[in-house]
């Protein structure tokens, strides 16, 4: 069902606004005036997770389908980001990167829970771009980013995930990335492929959503942003829900 409405508003035209949520940078107080606005505001979907969390987030993800009727799917850091109280999953792989762990061995620890779980899982080429500085992502993953002017690796990259039976690519700059993904490589793999594309990592103004959208994306994803500043949600909503292909 997640799938389905993503590949229903992108049949109608409509470009998607996720929200990251790293439970660790929220308690049970700090959350509400975040869900409040979430609550009032159009976005598509919500990820809940973070390259490493130090807390189980059972409670954060009851509390937001409490207020919200937005999908909330586990954007996972490790095994350990398993919950049945969210919607969904991204069942990703790191296809960047050559850790094995990342790429299949992860999975395979995790798929007789899943499978037993309601999670709806959504199989996702995860990419990782350069950005600046390291991310905490390539530091925990032990894997390389691809360069930021490598178009034809990120294109052949993102071909490959498709082709691997992915449903959806993830390109990721890294939470707080200094740049987000370069626009050429936005335009190229989404000019490449024939499933939807989210590109997240970085994007903090209403300008950079503006040319992330612009670019090729179908989903943008927003956390650092957000955290700071939770006000801010309403106008990159209007900005991404503007948007025409
Ligand atoms: C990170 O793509 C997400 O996995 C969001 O990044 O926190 O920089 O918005 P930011």
């Amino acid at each position: 069902m997640i799938y389905k409405n993503i590949c229903d508003k992108i049949k109608n035209n409509k470009k998607q606004l996720a929200v990251l949520i790293d439970p660790d940078k929220y308690n049970e107080n700090t959350i509400k005036p975040l869900v409040k606005i979430l609550s009032n505001v159009n976005i598509d979907l919500i990820f809940i997770g973070g390259s490493l969390i130090s807390k189980e987030f059972g409670d954060i993800i009851k509390h937001i389908k409490e207020k919200c009727s937005v999908p909330v799917i586990i954007f996972p850091g490790s095994l350990l980001q398993i919950s049945n109280d969210a919607d969904g999953i991204l069942f990703l792989s790191l296809i960047s990167g050559r850790n094995p762990e990342y790429l299949i061995g992860n999975h395979v620890v995790a798929a007789p829970l899943l499978k037993k779980s309601k999670l709806e899982i959504l199989p996702t080429g995860y990419i990782l771009i350069e950005s600046g500085n390291l991310t905490s992502v390539e530091y925990i993953s032990n894997t390389l980013p691809i360069p930021a002017n490598k178009v034809d690796i990120a294109v052949a990259t993102a071909i490959a995930g498709e082709m691997l039976g992915n449903k959806l690519i993830y390109l990721e700059a890294g939470s707080g990335a200094k740049y987000y993904v370069n626009k050429n490589i936005i335009s190229e793999v989404k000019n490449n492929i024939n499933i939807p594309l989210i590109v997240g990592g970085g994007i903090k103004t209403n300008e950079e959503i503006s040319e992330v959208c612009k670019a090729g994306a179908d989903i943008v994803v927003i956390g650092t942003a957000i955290e700071k500043e939770h006000g801010l949600l309403k106008g990159f909503s209007e900005i991404v829900h503007s948007f025409n292909y």
